[in-house]
């Protein structure tokens, strides 16, 4: 039977992933910096309890019409956004913070405002581990100890300036 193959076949290709297991997520949350705004980013800890260094290379969301890996650099007194095309490193027994202030997972062109509370559905995609869903709470009012909370809210109004977005 058809059905029964194309079963199979999921079910083999899984099979030939690692476990997904090896890459966790500890406190996950999304946050937009108004409740009109048009970006917003996602912030977490991912751990890698495998004897292999994984890569963060790509995201995706329904949430928004354009999904980019971020850091943050300071170039003479100004920060500034970039996109991090490599992706982010998860060491072997290690993690990467994706926080306030460095690495976050953008989202541009925001298809409904971030709703406090709400849950946003993020596909992550990793050079090993292959492709994890994961459920992100919304929480507009998180505060962060260290990183620049205002400093980052700035530049990512200024994203939303950006030449492109509408024809996406
Ligand atoms: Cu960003």
């Amino acid at each position: 039977m058809k059905l029964t193959s194309i079963l199979l076949g999921a079910a083999l290709s899984l099979s030939a992933l690692p476990a997904l297991a090896e890459i966790n997520f500890d406190a996950p949350y999304a946050r937009a910096s108004s409740p009109a705004a048009q970006v917003g980013a996602a912030f977490m800890v991912i751990t890698n309890s495998s004897d292999t260094d994984d890569r963060l290379i790509s995201a995706s969301t329904d949430a928004a019409k354009r999904v980019e890996l971020h850091t943050h650099v300071i170039t003479a007194g100004i920060a500034k956004m970039m996109e991090v095309e490599e992706g982010f490193v998860v060491p072997a027994h290690g993690e990467v913070l994706l926080q306030r202030g460095g690495y976050h997972v953008m989202m541009m062109g925001l298809t409904a405002p971030f709703v406090q509370g709400e849950n946003i559905t993020l596909n992550l995609v990793f050079e090993i581990a292959g492709e994890v869903t994961l459920v992100v709470e919304i929480d507009n009012a998180r505060m962060e100890g260290m990183s620049g909370g205002g400093m980052e809210n700035m530049n990512h109004e200024n994203m939303e300036n950006m030449e492109g977005m509408s024809n996406n």
